[in-house]
């Protein structure tokens, strides 16, 4: 799978899977999910040159473990269902392991969000779900899909989390939290 289509196909499925299932006759259940199968007819329809083993290599490599794959719903290694692992639009319900958080989290973004972020916090904005990065350099990446100066914020997940605020790890770096009022923000 050649890079140019690997990225097609990954963000072709990002947004079918975070955003935008039902425009491409998609449905989803509460947590996320659909049928392995329905997505491929959906990409096969889209993408002539695309096969199912095209879906299976983007959704089992992505390197920041953007979707997941639920085996056991299905028979053998096609099958199941998928879901994106986070950056969702549409309203899902993501159950989840427990998974350890660390003390400090990051979230990078654009100068422009600074003042904004500063009296109101960490919003989700358009998504369900506000992201943090596990990393300093995770985040400014993150960051960098808004601008070219990234800024980075230092998350206290720890006291967030001792008063009471939910964090999960979604993916492979990245963890999702309601909101994160700038008393838990350290500004630059
Ligand atoms: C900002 C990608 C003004 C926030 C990434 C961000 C991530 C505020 C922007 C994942 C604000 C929303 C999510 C406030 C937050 N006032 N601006 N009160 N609160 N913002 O794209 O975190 O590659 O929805 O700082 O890597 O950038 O697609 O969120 O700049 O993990 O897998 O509002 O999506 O993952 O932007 O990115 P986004 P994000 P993928």
């Amino acid at each position: 799978l050649e890079s140019g289509r690997r990225t097609q196909l990954s963000k072709f499925l990002s947004g079918a899977l975070r955003h935008f299932p039902a425009d491409v006759g998609l449905e989803l259940d509460t947590h996320g999910w659909t049928a392995f199968d329905s997505v491929i007819d959906v990409v096969t329809d889209r993408y002539g040159w695309a096969v199912s083993e095209h879906v299976e290599a983007v959704v089992l490599t992505d390197p920041k473990g953007r979707f997941e794959w639920d085996y056991t719903a299905g028979v053998g290694r096609s099958g199941g269902r998928i879901r994106a692992a986070y950056g969702h639009s549409v309203d899902v319900d993501l159950d989840h392991e427990e998974t350890p958080v660390p003390d400090t989290l990051y979230h990078g973004t654009a100068p422009r969000h600074v003042d904004s972020i500063l009296t109101e916090g960490l919003k989700p904005m358009n998504r369900q779900k506000v992201h943090l990065s596990g990393t300093r350099a995770a985040a400014l990446s993150v960051g960098g899909r808004h601008t070219d100066d990234p800024v980075l914020l230092v998350v206290d997940a720890e006291r967030l989390q001792a008063d009471g605020q939910r964090i999960v790890k979604r993916g492979k770096d990245v963890y999702t939290t309601d909101r994160v009022a700038s008393e838990y923000l350290e500004f630059p």
